[in-house]
């Protein structure tokens, strides 16, 4: 879905960017979509949560290893918008609590 998605930009304040974790095939693609949407023009600014899903999930990489592969580090710091990045599991509610914390902090603002 990702050539649509830049038809719903102008409506966001906030973007939550799921990646599939289990999927190291697709890490590579994740992050260019990723770099995409950070340096479209009608999300400069916005809140933005990346979420690395499926971590309950065998044989994954850990979160260090995958923010590397990312780039993670020098992606934030060109980054025109603040970016909070948290390890989710759809099964088990993994990070949850946070994800709805997280929530919380940018309806507030
Ligand atoms: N183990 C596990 N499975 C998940 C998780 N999130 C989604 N799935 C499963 O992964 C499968 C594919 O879904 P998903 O990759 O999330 O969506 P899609 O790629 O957009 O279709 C479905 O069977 C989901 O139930 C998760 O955190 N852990
Ligand atoms: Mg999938």
């Amino acid at each position: 879905m990702g050539p649509i998605w830049p038809s719903y930009f102008k409506d966001c304040y906030s973007v939550v960017f799921i990646v599939d974790s289990a999927n190291t095939a697709q890490i590579s693609s994740s992050c260019i979509q990723l770099l995409s949407v950070l340096s479209a023009e009608p999300l400069h600014g916005v809140s933005v949560l990346i979420l690395f899903n499926k971590r309950d999930m065998p044989c994954i990489m850990s979160l260090v290893e995958i923010k590397s592969l990312f780039r993670m580090d020098d992606i934030i710091a060109a980054a025109t918008q603040p970016i909070t990045i948290l390890e989710v599991s759809a099964r088990t509610g993994q990070g949850l609590q946070e994800v709805l914390s997280w929530l919380e902090s940018i309806i507030v603002k």
